[in-house]
């Protein structure tokens, strides 16, 4: 059937999904078509939503996680059923690790038939697949519910701690009638989906009273604290209370990197001496060596600031939790700060600016070496020096060297800027964020990947060039996972061609493809790319032994006990 053709007082499942998504400002949607879900993709065109088609789901599901982090609207990704499902699990549960708002909503086969395992085509109960991988998953059986079910989805996305939320349609639903009076009285609009949450006035004095007695305290902004866009409440309070801080990956930028008061050059330092931690929208997960020794000191008192109360107390005791969104966290600490309450000590602002500025030295001898082949710090030199008057590009990162060196080179001025490969360290993520972070922002992206972590989502080049989105792919080519070959192993586990051409592939596709060996090359080939605001790549040839094995964490890979006994 064609999902246009139904007379005026009917409906159907397919408008009425397509309605309930437009009645809540849905306006975008990344997917892969295919049965059941291809008529709804057509619909939702028609009626004005704009749809990207990948060409593969995963990156589809990528693309609206980073769309649903940079906008706190959830970002939709639709699917066929079973692998196309499957494909587009793995961003869901990406999302939800990276607190990121997505729906998944895939087709689903005849249920009478998958419930008795009777053999259809694409048979998979999805719900219960999804179920343990997101924040919540529900299934629309009626088409008089795709009104509730959508609503639900959406409250559930963005709500609380955002996250991944499934969402099931089956065939049957997506193809059933409905007279359109009754459809129209189906569909909700969602009230307030992300209700502010303050924070309880006895929570925030105790928090206060903590920092004030404080001589070494220390700000840790997470990327909760980013996709809060409380960028003004946050940085007046570390202003006006003077406190250093950390950014994490995708915090960068929330305070610009070059602020006086980062403590991102000395942070093992900041982190291991402060008496007084603040976290706000951070985890302490492994990024942050779980609050524990040695990283941290066993007598540092922390203040967290969390959405979730179930944070609190995860890896260490917290003194001080504060549970609401951090707009109405930091406003109400704003509120509350007396001035000279909060005042660090002067010797240890001292300290951290003198380990600064030596730790900046030491990283300017290897940033101005100009190594042939490059190393990782050059190349990432030339890019920043590119970058360096365009605040406005977003910048995707995924590696390992590639994603360490970068983190730690590459500036960032303005908030919400860096989309990297966040809390599981996924590999995959790089050309769905780059389409997602294109389509919702209008503004140029460079995604700088290495060349093993661009192989996993490598073929969306043809749906950067389909779309013409202004995308700058450079590929650290270094032969390899972590690094190429050595020269006595071939097809080492690491291993990739060497030598490889990666430009020719957008070259297929229409775009312009750079092969670059030296510094200037680079800048020259990013400033003209970003210039053209048309799809690019460059393959930056990056000398194959210059990277460390798993980059700065080496040490999660497991040792062998038995050996060490030896
Ligand atoms: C989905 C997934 N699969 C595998 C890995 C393991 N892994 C970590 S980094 C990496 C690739 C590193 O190589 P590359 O992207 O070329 O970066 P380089 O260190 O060479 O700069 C891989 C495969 C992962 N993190 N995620
Ligand atoms: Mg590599």
């Amino acid at each position: 059937m064609s999902a246009e053709e139904i007379s005026g007082d009917m409906t159907d499942g397919f408008h009425l999904v397509v309605d309930a998504l437009k009645l809540n400002g849905i306006d975008t949607i990344y997917g892969v078509a295919g049965i059941p879900i291809t008529d709804l993709l057509r619909l939702a065109q028609n009626e004005g939503i704009r749809y990207f088609g990948f060409r593969h789901e995963q990156s589809a599901g990528n693309a609206a996680a980073i769309a649903g982090w940079l906008t706190q609207k959830p970002g939709i990704c639709m699917t066929v059923s079973a692998p196309g499902f499957l494909n587009g699990l793995v961003a869901l549960a990406n999302a939800t690790i990276n607190c990121f708002p997505m729906l998944l909503i895939s087709g689903s086969s005849d249920r009478a038939i998958v419930d008795l395992e009777q053999g259809d085509y694409e048979e998979m109960d999805q719900l219960a697949v999804a179920r343990p991988h997101c924040k919540a998953a529900y299934r629309v059986n009626r088409p008089q519910d795709i009104g509730t079910g959508i609503a639900r989805a959406i409250r559930a996305a963005v709500s609380g701690r955002p996250g991944g939320v499934y969402l099931d349609l089956t065939a049957e639903v997506l193809g059933a009638a409905l007279d359109a009076e009754t459809g129209r009285k189906s569909l909700v609009k969602v009230v307030d989906p992300a209700p502010s949450s303050p924070p309880a006035p006895e929570a925030v004095a105790r928090a206060l009273d903590l920092l004030a007695s404080a001589q070494r305290p220390l700000a840790i902004l997470g990327k909760g604290a980013a996709y809060a866009r409380a960028d003004q409440e946050v940085r007046a309070f570390l202003e006006a209370s003077g406190i250093p801080f950390l950014p994490m990956s995708m915090a960068k930028g929330l305070l610009p990197d070059e602020h006086p008061q980062s403590a991102a050059a000395a942070r093992s330092y900041a982190i291991g001496n402060a008496d007084v931690v603040l976290l706000a929208g951070a985890r302490l997960n492994w990024l942050l060596s779980h609050g524990r020794p040695p990283l941290w000191n066993e007598g540092t008192k922390i203040v967290q600031v969390d959405i979730s109360p179930t944070e609190f107390d995860s890896n260490r005791a917290i003194a001080a939790p504060v549970v609401g969104d951090i707009k109405s966290v930091f406003a109400a600490f704003n509120a509350a700060l007396k001035p000279g309450k909060v005042k660090p000590s002067g010797a240890w602002l001292d300290e951290i600016g003198r380990r600064k500025t030596q730790n900046i030295e030491r990283m300017a001898a290897r940033l101005n070496a100009d190594p042939s082949p490059m190393n990782f710090s050059s190349a990432l030199r030339a890019i920043r020096n590119a970058l360096a008057t365009q605040p406005d590009v977003y910048v995707v990162n995924e590696g390992a060297n590639t994603l360490d060196f970068g983190r730690n080179i590459i500036d960032m001025d303005k908030p919400r800027h860096r989309l990297d490969s966040g809390t599981w360290g996924v590999m995959g993520i790089g050309m769905g964020y780059a389409v997602g972070a294109a389509a919702v922002t209008g503004k140029p992206v460079v995604a700088i990947e290495g060349d093993s972590a661009f192989g996993f989502s490598g073929m969306e080049i043809e749906t950067i060039c389909r779309y013409e989105l202004p995308v700058t792919t450079i590929i650290f080519n270094n032969n390899g996972v972590y690094r190429g070959d050595p020269a006595d192993r071939p097809y080492s586990p690491t291993g990739l061609l060497r030598d490889a051409r990666y430009e020719r592939i957008i070259e297929a596709f229409g775009g312009a493809g750079y092969h670059v060996t030296d510094t200037p090359s680079l800048t020259k080939a990013l400033t003209e790319a970003l210039a053209s605001k048309k799809p690019a790549l460059i393959n930056a040839v990056i000398d194959p032994t210059a990277g460390t094995e798993s980059g700065h964490i080496q040490s999660l890979n497991p040792k062998s006990a038995a050996a060490q006994k030896k």
